[in-house]
């Protein structure tokens, strides 16, 4: 049986592969924050049906010493580095804890498998944000990077440092270039989820309007679901190598509302309002990705539409806002 180590398995990447990876027959494990496993309601609410059949570890990615601790303890066949500071917006208003976070949390780990295990595969969660004010369209492995936030640049320094581990140390070490992916697990204060929660409240009378910032921004939607069988793949090939995960369709912030909005019977045009607090300092326009290095090597397709995931988001925050007023989106206003 494999055995994988999850860092970030409390977030919505982490919940879903975790779910693949013990479907796969894996022997499943997470790290997380020691303040996650003091108020596991609330914090494990992505893995609460998985708690029996994984085993959790308390570290921090701000800690190297606790890092090594666990893999001195257990050895692991593969490690996915998902856990980061996520959230481009945060990046703007805390760029040194991100770049604390998403650099030097990734060059422990790097560091304590090196030391450790260096046969343990590795992969890095890189991501669209790296290629910023895109050089070229669609974007490729081998489009520029140009990135336009603290968090695309702290991406691509781990971007970096992975493909240094592999050529330096000859460490199996891959990285995706995942485009944005969403689902009904992701993060309130992401835009897909702000919207589609949002509907589900304006739908139940618990909200009247949806503010929000640049609608022209484009983006490659896929889902989180699709997007972590290409993780698995990447670190199941012979030689390691880095690859775009996207479905190569784009839509703008305004189309997504559309799409939800109409979705719970509602014209988008009546609700959202423009607010210039969630404009960014520096946006990046346009995104799309094109995969077929995945679809040759990994063999990996995308199997929900653009309007299949809108669809789902928006049926699931529904039933959710018919349960309970009190849903934890009632934060989504407030936050950017
Ligand atoms: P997410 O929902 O925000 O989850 C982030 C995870 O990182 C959570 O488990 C969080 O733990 C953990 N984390 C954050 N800071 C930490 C710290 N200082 N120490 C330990 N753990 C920490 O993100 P996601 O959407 O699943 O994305 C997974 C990874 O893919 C991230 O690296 C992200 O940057 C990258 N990515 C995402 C997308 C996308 O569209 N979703 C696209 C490209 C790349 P807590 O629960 O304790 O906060
Ligand atoms: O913004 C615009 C905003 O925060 C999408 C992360 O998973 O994907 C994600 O980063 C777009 C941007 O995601 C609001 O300006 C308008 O153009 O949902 P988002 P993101 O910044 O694309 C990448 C690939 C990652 O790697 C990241 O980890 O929507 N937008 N109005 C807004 N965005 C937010 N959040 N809130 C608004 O009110």
């Amino acid at each position: 049986m494999k055995k994988a180590l999850i860092t970030g398995i409390t977030g919505q990447d982490g919940s879903y592969l975790a779910e693949h990876l013990l479907s796969l027959g894996y022997e499943v494990h997470g790290f997380v924050r020691r303040v996650a496993l003091e108020d596991p309601t609330r914090r494990f609410t992505r893995l609460d049906h998985l708690l029996e059949r994984i085993t959790l570890h308390a570290a921090s990615l701000e800690s190297y010493p606790s890092i090594f601790h666990i893999f001195s303890k257990h050895s692991f066949d593969e490690c996915y580095h998902l856990a980061a500071q996520s959230f481009v917006a945060e990046s703007f208003a805390d760029g040194f804890s991100t770049m604390n976070t998403n650099i030097n949390g990734t060059h422990y780990v790097l560091a304590a498998i090196r030391e450790l295990q260096p046969g343990c595969r590795f992969y890095f969660a890189g991501s669209s944000e790296m290629f910023g004010k895109v050089r070229e369209t669609p974007q490729t492995e081998t489009t520029a990077f140009h990135p336009r936030s603290p968090y695309g640049i702290s991406k691509v320094a781990g971007f970096d440092l992975t493909r240094n581990y592999r050529e330096a140390y000859g460490m199996y070490c891959a990285s995706g270039i995942l485009f944005n992916h969403e689902s009904p697990r992701r993060g309130y204060e992401f835009v897909t989820r702000k919207i589609t929660s949002t509907v589900a409240r304006i739908k139940a009378g618990h909200a009247s309007e949806l503010r929000l910032g640049n609608l022209e921004a484009k983006r490659d939607w896929g889902h989180a679901a699709d997007y972590v069988r290409a993780m698995h793949l990447m670190l199941q090939q012979s030689e390691p190598d880095d690859y775009v995960v996207a479905t190569g369709e784009t839509h703008t912030v305004q189309s997504f509302c559309e799409r939800a909005f109409g979705k719970a019977g509602l014209d988008y045009r009546e609700y959202v309002k423009i607010d210039e607090k969630f404009y960014r300092p520096a946006e990046v326009d346009l995104l799309i990705g094109d995969s077929s290095k995945a679809h040759r090597e990994l063999g990996w397709e995308p199997r929900y539409t653009f309007e299949q995931l809108v669809d789902e988001m928006v049926e699931t925050d529904l039933a959710e806002a018919a349960g309970s007023a009190d849903a934890p989106h009632t934060l989504a206003g407030g936050i950017s």
